[in-house]
């Protein structure tokens, strides 16, 4: 089921979707089990590249990754990001090309958004960065 936020709560309050997936209990088991495990650690040379990015361009400072050092809470909690049906509640998708366009274009995408764009960032890295966020299953 789709849902929206209720109350008006700045620029970007149309954008504030979320949903709601109803499952047996056994699978909800299953899926509360799985969110309270650590991050995966990264796999590849370039997920390896991306979480250092995350750690020198300082996304630490406001996202939690459990399982690293990376514990702040002023934006949502990544750990398991990869395994998300969207991002930035409900605008765009969980791939690398969505990921790298969120990071580049935050305040576009979402007006008023308490999260700078990265738009610094080259094509290698900003690749690296999404493989290594998308891992996060
Ligand atoms: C100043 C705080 C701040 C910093 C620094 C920051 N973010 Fe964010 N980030 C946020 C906030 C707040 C949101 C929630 C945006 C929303 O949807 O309203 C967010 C959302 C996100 C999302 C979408 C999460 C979701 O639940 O859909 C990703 C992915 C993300 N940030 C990655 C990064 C990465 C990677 C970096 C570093 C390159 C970074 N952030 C740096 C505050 C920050
Ligand atoms: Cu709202």
């Amino acid at each position: 089921y789709r849902g929206q936020c209720a109350e008006f709560c700045g620029a970007s309050h149309a954008m504030m979707a979320f949903e709601t997936v109803i499952l047996e209990p056994a699978a909800f088991d299953d899926w509360l089990a799985a969110e309270a495990v650590p991050a995966r650690a990264p796999a590849t040379p370039e997920e390896t590249r991306g979480a250092e990015l995350f750690r020198d361009e300082g996304c630490g400072a406001c996202h939690a990754i459990r399982g690293t050092d990376h514990v702040a809470t002023i934006g949502p909690d990544l750990t398991h990001l990869g395994s998300r049906n969207s991002l930035g509640a409900g605008i765009l998708e969980v791939t690398r090309a969505d990921l790298a366009q969120w990071l580049t274009h935050t305040g576009e995408i979402k007006p008023e958004v308490a999260m700078p764009a990265y738009d610094w960032l080259g094509p290698e890295d900003l690749t690296a960065l999404a493989a290594y966020l998308e891992s996060l299953k």
